[in-house]
C-alpha cells in the first residue's frame, strides 16, 4: 500500500462506494477506535501506570475485576455517551445497560462491548483486547410512540449488526473491523496518533491444521467435541490424515486474530462443569462480533449446531457455546454434533 489510508478515510470512502456508514455510524467508529487508543497507552504502561491487579469489585457474572476492566469500561463510556450518536450501551462490566444520560442528544445506535477481553492475560503480559459490536434501536411499532431505550432494544440476533470489530493490544495495537463489506485491519501508528489500513479483504482460508481450544476440560466436553479433537490428535494416522497444531491464548481477541491471519478453529464449547450454562462466553459482545468478523472472511461460526448469528438472545449476558473459524473445520464439528 503505497499510501497510508487512515481509518477517517476508509470510512468516508466506505460511505461513498457502499453507503453503508451514515455520519452518525462514522462518528461512533471513529470514538471507539479513539477509546481503544487510549485503552492502548494504558495497556503499554503496565505496572508503571499503577493499572495492573485486581479492583476489588466483582460483575454480573461473578467474576473479580481487574483494574485494567474497569479503566477500559469507563474509557468507552465517557467517550461515547456525549456525541449524540448513542441511545445506549451494554457493557461486560455492567449489570444492566447504560442509557445516554438527558442532558446530552439522543442517537440511533447501540454499543455493546467487552471493554477487556482476556482479563487472565492482563497481568503476565499476553495479548488482550476490546470487543465491540453496534446495532440500531429498533423503530417504534406503526402507530407508537418512541419509547426510553431498554434491555429490550438490545435483545437482537447477530444478523442486525450494523459494524462490529475488535482491537487487539499485542505486540501491535490493531483494530479490526467489519460493517458488512468484508473484514479490514489497522495498525496504530504510535507517532502519528491514528489507525493506519493495513489489510483489506482479509480472507479465512477453508481448510486448517490447527486448532484452539482449552484441553485442560477435556474430560467434560460432550462427545462431538471429544471426537473431533481426538480424531485431530491423531494426524497423519488417523481418520483426518494431516497432523494437527495446537494454540490457545486464552484471549478471545488473540485467538480470532490469528484466525483471521492465517486461519484455524477455535472452540469454547458447552461442558459439564456447569451444565445449566450454554457455554462461558457471551453472545452479545463476544460471540457475535466475532462471528459475523469470521463469515466476512468467508469463515463460519456456529454454537456446535445452529449459525451464531441467527441466535435470538434472551438476556443480555447470555452465554453461548462458540465454534469458529475455517469454514470446513466448523462444518465437521456442526455435523458431529448434528449427527447426535
Ligand atoms: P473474559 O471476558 O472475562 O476475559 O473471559 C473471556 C476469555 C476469552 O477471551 C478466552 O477465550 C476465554 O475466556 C479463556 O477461558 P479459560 O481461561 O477458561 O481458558
Ligand atoms: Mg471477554
Amino acid at each position: 500500500m503505497s499510501q497510508k489510508i487512515s481509518l477517517t478515510r476508509y470510512l468516508v470512502e466506505q460511505q461513498r462506494v457502499n453507503g453503508h456508514i451514515p455520519a452518525q455510524l462514522r462518528l461512533l467508529l471513529e470514538v471507539v477506535a479513539r477509546s481503544c487508543k487510549g485503552i492502548s497507552q494504558a495497556v503499554n504502561k503496565g505496572a508503571l501506570g499503577g493499572v495492573l491487579g485486581a479492583a476489588t469489585t466483582e460483575n454480573v457474572q461473578g467474576e473479580v475485576q481487574k483494574k485494567l476492566d474497569i479503566i477500559a469500561n469507563e474509557v468507552l463510556i465517557e467517550a461515547n455517551e456525549w456525541g449524540g450518536h448513542l441511545a445506549a450501551m451494554a457493557s461486560e462490566e455492567m449489570d444492566s445497560i447504560y442509557a445516554v444520560p438527558n442532558r446530552y442528544p439522543q442517537g440511533e445506535y447501540l454499543l455493546l462491548f467487552d471493554p477487556l477481553d482476556g482479563s487472565s492475560n492482563i497481568d503476565v503480559n499476553v495479548s488482550i483486547g476490546t470487543i465491540f459490536s453496534v446495532l440500531k434501536k429498533p423503530d417504534p411499532a406503526p402507530g407508537k410512540a418512541a419509547h426510553a431505550v431498554n434491555e429490550q432494544d438490545f435483545l437482537q440476533p447477530g444478523s442486525q449488526q450494523v459494524a462490529a470489530g475488535y482491537c487487539v493490544y499485542g505486540p501491535q495495537t490493531t483494530l479490526v473491523l467489519t460493517v458488512g463489506n468484508g473484514v479490514a485491519m489497522f495498525t496504530l501508528d504510535r507517532e502519528q496518533g491514528s489507525f493506519v489500513l493495513t489489510q483489506e479483504n482479509v480472507q479465512v482460508p477453508a481448510d486448517t491444521q490447527e486448532f484452539a481450544i482449552n484441553m485442560s476440560n477435556m474430560r467434560h466436553w460432550d462427545e462431538p467435541v471429544k471426537r473431533y479433537i481426538d480424531e485431530c490428535l491423531q494426524g497423519k494416522e488417523g481418520p483426518r490424515g494431516k497432523d494437527f497444531n495446537m494454540r490457545w491464548i486464552a484471549s478471545m481477541v488473540a485467538d480470532v486474530h490469528r484466525i483471521l491471519t492465517r486461519g484455524g478453529i477455535f472452540m469454547y464449547p458447552w461442558d459439564k462443569r456447569e451444565p445449566n450454562k450454554p457455554g462461558k462466553l457471551r453472545l452479545m459482545y463476544e460471540a457475535n462480533p466475532m462471528s459475523w468478523l469470521i463469515e466476512q472472511a468467508g469463515g463460519a461460526a456456529t454454537n456446535g449446531r445452529e449459525r451464531i448469528l441467527d441466535l435470538q438472545p434472551g438476556k443480555l449476558h447470555e452465554r453461548v457455546s462458540v465454534v469458529l473459524g475455517s469454514k470446513n473445520e466448523v462444518e465437521l464439528v456442526t455435523k458431529y454434533h448434528n449427527a447426535l
